[in-house]
């Protein structure tokens, strides 16, 4: 079964909103499988953004992810990748359609509120990144043969 990882990145805590995101990945019927409260080191942030490493936002970017704690998560389910993408929206605030996390919850892209990973690769390299093995919890349940 597919693994992804989801960040509720900063700002989420003060508005009081970690339940109502948690439950739309919940309804949709993927598994938690690992979920932590966490402040991001320095270098924890570039490693997770190296990709964006000289573009003109990484700088924005990675003083945002560390300026408070955010809620790190492990999702898994069929296709749970591709899932959780069409659940968070577009990338750019102004493009994510209401109805999906960004499209609900943000109006400026440095500050939008989630990240999840792009894809199985991506998915791979980043629950590495923020979790050990022993905090990934692999549980099944009978609720698989229901949807
Ligand atoms: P996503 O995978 O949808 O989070 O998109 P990216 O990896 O391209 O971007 C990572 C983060 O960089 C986004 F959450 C917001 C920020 N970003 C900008 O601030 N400006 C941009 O033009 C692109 C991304």
């Amino acid at each position: 079964m597919e693994k992804c990882f989801v960040m509720l990145k900063p700002g989420v805590l003060n508005r009081r909103i970690a339940g109502e995101i948690i439950s739309r990945l919940e309804k949709k019927g993927l598994r938690l499988v690992a979920m932590k409260l966490m402040q991001i080191s320095d270098e924890l942030s570039k490693q997770h953004y190296a990709e964006h490493e000289g573009k003109n936002f990484f700088g924005e970017l990675t003083s945002y992810i560390t300026s408070a704690p955010v809620i790190a998560m492990v999702w898994a389910g069929d296709n749970c990748v591709q899932v959780v993408r069409k659940l968070v929206g577009a990338t750019k605030v102004e493009e994510a359609i209401p109805g999906t996390i960004r499209g609900d919850y943000c109006l400026h892209t440095p500050h939008n509120i989630i990240h999840a990973s792009d894809s199985n690769l991506s998915a791979e390299r980043e629950i590495n990144l923020f979790f050990n093995s022993i905090e990934i919890f692999d549980w099944n349940d009978e609720i698989n043969s229901w949807l």
